[in-house]
């Protein structure tokens, strides 16, 4: 075997079975191997972006880590973003990035470039260049269990062009995984103490706490013990829906966060970060547990947050208290001209047993959230890292990893743009996928941070860089010419006929829904007044005014 065909062996008998990729020269070898290799599904990105993100939705649905493969130092940095994502959402990715080999780098070619130092912002913890054929398969197997660890990580493996051409590969074994630590008793000591004496306790729960598993626990605990549950902003994956329990979102709005942690004496965190602001703003705090609240943690994100939470349940002795758990509640389907508020109405009206829904619309989504609360059970999915151009990816790597399941992906405009490629993937790969695509023609979520971060004056060339008119995309002729069917709407009526289409035929779809800015106006201009005045009003009046912001 040469290295390419040995370390393929090595992946899919780690039972790593499918490969995103966007391929050049120095790759060739590993796509000649793909042939051998039936149990490897090779999917074409048309971008490196497309490629990264579908990886992370995929090991977000599969559990476990995709291959990406990549084109050296350029491909790794077109890539980035959503691997970034993929590290927020601690999600397992194995990132192959071929190299030239390894007696070309002294040349100083074209493409040469030093391509660790661009893996080590995402793979902080495994970046690694394999010096020899003979080392490939274990250098793969080091990426692979650094990759699927606790906490999921994307591991880069560096694959010099002679290393893959290279004869007297040797396929080797992942070792089985280990068992993860629960919570130590004195964690368990400490959430029971607080438990016990706080008046007002919180549990905030992340990662693969918003599993079924650990909801169904902490839902124990809340009805046994009065604690609130709260859910991080930016879930990787939260089981929602009709027969699950309900967390709370932490806001999106630094303010809001504060409205909602005023009372709070104990916050116990399972698999999250105590909530800090999403940016900075003049004056106002990046940490946003008020001085009055002590955090503890049951699970931290190497420990397994559902048996943590179980040991907790036992302590608590909550075992046979009854959760309480969301019922059925759908909205009506929404009339008249469109916004972005019925477009939310009409897929909470509509939205399919078990489906996986992709929330990457911004501003437009703000409603998404309640609209959906009550629909039969689904995954929610959404931008873990902040950059943007991850729900179209995301969507592709949901729909390989889960293709009985139809996959709704929610995008702003804006957003759409930076990974527009992924319509292609679906298309090419058949995929059961119906993208709604927000068109307010602006990057409307800037214009209210605009506001927000307190700049002196706003002129037109300021405004103009959050522009999206002239020309305005036409997202349906866009999705045609990649191979999607896609229809553009702009009535609510419209709106509900082509999702009816949408959920009666297999996609993938594109709906291209016209709505005006879900935030403009005299609302634009005093939200930030409003948030402002939160911390000085009774706190019963600020959470009213909380839930209409932020429901
Ligand atoms: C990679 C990356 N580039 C730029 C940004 C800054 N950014 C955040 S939201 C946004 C625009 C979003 O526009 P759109 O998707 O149309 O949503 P809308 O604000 O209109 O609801 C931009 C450019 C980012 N977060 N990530
Ligand atoms: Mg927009």
């Amino acid at each position: 075997m040469n290295g390419a065909q040995a370390l393929m062996r090595t992946l899919v008998d780690a039972g790593i079975e499918v490969c995103f990729s966007n391929p050049g020269t120095s790759e060739m070898h590993f796509v000649a191997a793909l042939d051998g290799e039936p149990k490897m599904r090779a999917v074409l990105a048309l971008f490196e972006g497309v490629a990264t993100g579908a990886a992370d939705g995929y090991a977000r649905m599969a559990d476990k880590p995709a291959a990406v493969l990549l084109h050296l130092g350029v491909g790794l940095g077109n890539g980035m973003a959503n691997l970034h994502n993929a590290r927020k959402g601690k999600v397992p990715v194995v990132n192959i990035v071929g190299d030239h080999s390894l007696d070309h780098v002294q040349y100083n070619a074209q493409l040469q470039s030093d391509i660790e130092t661009v893996a080590r912002n995402v793979s902080p913890n495994f970046v690694r260049t394999s010096q020899s054929t003979a080392e490939l398969c274990n250098d793969t197997v080091d990426a692979i269990v650094a990759a699927r660890g606790l906490p999921g990580q994307v591991a880069t493996l560096i694959l010099p062009a002679d290393v893959s051409w290279g004869k007297g590969g040797v396929p080797a074994q992942v070792p089985p995984q280990p068992e993860h630590h629960i919570a130590s008793q004195e964690q368990i000591d400490a959430a029971v103490a607080a438990i016990k004496k706080g008046k007002k306790v919180a549990m905030l729960l992340g990662g693969r706490a918003l599993r079924e598993p650990s909801l169904m626990a902490a839902a124990k605990i809340a009805a046994h013990s009065g604690v609130k549950l709260f859910h991080e902003t930016f879930p990787t994956r939260l089981e929602r829906g009709v027969g699950m329990p309900t967390p709370e979102k932490v806001a999106y709005l630094a303010e809001l966060v504060g409205v909602q942690l005023a009372d709070i004496d104990h916050l116990i965190l399972v698999d999250s970060k105590a909530p800090v602001s999403f940016f900075a703003y003049p004056g106002k705090k990046s940490y946003l547990v008020p001085d009055s609240c002590q955090v503890h943690s049951l699970a931290t994100e190497e420990q397994d947050a559902a048996g943590s939470l179980r040991k907790l349940v036992d302590a608590l002795g909550a075992d046979n208290t009854a959760p309480k758990l969301q019922k059925p509640n759908r909205p009506s389907s929404p009339k008249g001209k469109l916004t972005a508020e019925k477009v939310c109405q009409a897929v909470g009206h509509y939205l399919p047993e078990n489906a996986i829904l992709i929330d990457e619309a911004i501003t437009s989504g703000l409603l998404l959230q309640s609209m959906t609360a009550g629909c039969p059970r689904h995954d929610y999915i959404t931008l873990t890292g902040g950059g943007i151009g991850q729900g179209l990816p995301n969507a592709v790597g949901a729909a390989i990893a889960c293709p009985d399941r139809p996959v709704f992906a929610l995008i702003g405009d804006g957003t759409s743009m930076y990974t527009i490629q992924s319509l292609w993937s679906m298309a090419h790969e058949e995929l059961d996928v119906t993208v709604v695509i927000f068109n307010n023609a602006s990057y409307s979520v800037l214009n209210i941070e605009l506001e927000r971060v307190g700049a002196e004056k706003i002129g037109e060339k300021a405004l103009s860089q959050l522009d999206l008119n002239g020309p305005v995309i036409n997202f349906s002729q866009l999705a045609q010419s990649m191979g999607v069917h896609g229809t553009r709407v702009s009535t609510a009526e419209e709106m509900n006929k082509a999702l009816e289409y949408a959920s009666s035929q297999k996609g993938p779809h594109l709906i291209e829904a016209i709505v005006p800015e879900a935030v403009s106006g005299l609302k634009r201009k005093i939200l930030p007044w409003i948030l402002r005045s939160t911390p000085h009003l009774p706190l019963s009046v600020s959470r009213a005014l909380k839930k209409k912001v932020a429901p």
